[in-house]
């Protein structure tokens, strides 16, 4: 991957998105009402039909794990649309649920709204069900029709996620496509697709490599070749990467992935590797057949959050400025164990190898050494008592602008 630039730098919605940091992943379709990952289209859309269906409920949830957008399945593979939808009747219309006059990306951007998240939605190219599908130019104009719906209907939309998965072999104007999106909304961060403003990091198991740069160099870095011919002339991008995982082994809720539903520890680990490494996590919990979300996992989503604001929530100290060097300094010898690090993206990434020091009297011992630090970059390491703590850039593509140092112990 990458080397740093400060020639190559993010648009403001990109900034804005990176600053989302952590976000939830709700997938909820005929899927959940099946046990099953992926539809075929065939499903019958009178099986969507939950009893309690709250996004108010995940909202809080989501809240309290500390998350600040959430990004819901208007549509899956299966084809099913979640809204009221004037492009098929494959659709929440057709069933029983609020007798056929419900709309779920209402209720899900409403309680976005009410607590605070930013709106994301996935509509998946792949669409089993729809007959227009074998006819590229028409399935062009009707998944923008949908996205004109999406991106008209439910106010501001921070980010359109736009899932290659199954679409391998198909044809789409993607020029078209992403115009079409821009035009609408033009800041909505497209995620991975077309002229992507955000990529996947390349695993579903929320990790991100270290180093993670910000830029991409060649359609390698984005694993797929679903690019407008414009942006695949034009690398190097800024693009940076979101790790998306699951809370449970499943993306949809399902009566058997209970005993997999990951530990507050190895969510952490998790967020350490993602978020710590300057990537964006998008953690999914499905939402079950009542519509809410399971209590184990609203409990666990409340445990992580809790431990999440213990390890990096308060810092024993933290200097803030513009600079190739920090430092933070204590009145008395202190044990830290753990350093946060960031600088200042906006004029691209440019730190590219960086030394973390402890004063341990009389003399500094190096803690730690890295490389990319971009938007965040959590370190740890063995517990040192120290007077201070300082990190140098020690090279750099132009003058190094790190913003922030804060100093830890977990
Ligand atoms: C994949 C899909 O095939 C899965 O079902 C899920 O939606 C995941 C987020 O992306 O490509």
């Amino acid at each position: 991957m990458r080397t740093p630039s400060a020639e190559v730098k993010p648009a403001p919605r990109q900034s804005a998105w990176q600053e989302l940091e952590f976000g939830m992943f709700c997938h909820f379709g005929p899927n959940t009402f099946l046990d099953q990952e992926w539809g075929t289209g065939a499903e019958d859309p009178a099986v969507v039909n939950p009893t309690e269906f709250d996004p108010h409920h995940w909202a809080q949830a989501a809240v309290s794990a500390g998350m600040r957008y959430l990004v819901f399945t208007a549509k899956h593979h299966d084809g099913f649309c979640t809204w009221p939808t004037d492009t098929t009747d494959h659709a929440i219309s057709s069933s029983p649920w609020h007798a056929g006059k419900g709309d779920m990306v209402e209720m899900v951007a409403a309680a976005c709204r009410a607590h605070g998240l930013a709106l994301g939605l996935y509509l998946s190219p792949w669409d089993r069900h729809e007959p227009c599908y074998s006819d590229a130019a028409a399935y062009d104009d009707f998944y923008i029709r949908q996205w004109r719906e999406l991106l008209t209907r439910y106010g501001d939309v921070a980010c359109v996620w736009l899932d290659g998965a199954g679409s391998e072999g198909h044809v789409y104007d993607w020029t078209r496509i992403i115009g079409a999106i821009r035009e609408i909304q033009p800041e909505t961060c497209i995620f991975s697709i077309g002229e992507p403003d955000y990529r996947w990091v390349g695993n579903e198991d929320g990790l991100a490599p270290d180093p993670c740069w910000c830029v991409v160099d060649a359609p390698a870095d984005l694993r797929h070749d679903f690019l407008t011919p414009a942006y695949r002339e034009s690398f190097p991008h800024w693009c940076p990467a979101e790790c998306d995982a699951r809370i449970r082994a499943n993306w949809f809720w399902n009566t058997h992935d209970l005993p997999t539903l990951k530990s507050t520890r190895r969510l952490v680990d998790i967020y350490r590797c993602s978020v710590g490494r300057g990537a964006n996590l998008l953690l999914n919990v499905g939402p079950d057949t009542r519509g809410l979300l399971p209590e184990p996992d609203v409990e666990r989503l409340g445990e992580f959050g809790r431990e999440l604001e213990r390890c990096f929530g308060t810092p024993l100290g933290e200097v803030t400025g513009s600079a190739g060097s920090l430092q933070v300094d204590f009145e008395q010898p202190t044990a830290v164990n753990q350093v946060i690090l960031s600088e200042d993206i906006s004029r691209g990434q440019r730190i590219r190898e960086y030394r973390v020091r402890a004063l341990l009297d009389p003399k500094w011992e190096g803690v730690a050494v890295g490389s990319a630090i971009g938007h965040k970059k959590i370190d740890t390491f063995p517990t040192v008592t120290a007077r201070a703590v300082a990190v140098d850039v020690l090279a750099c593509d132009g003058e190094p602008l790190l913003t922030s140092l804060g100093a830890y112990r977990v």
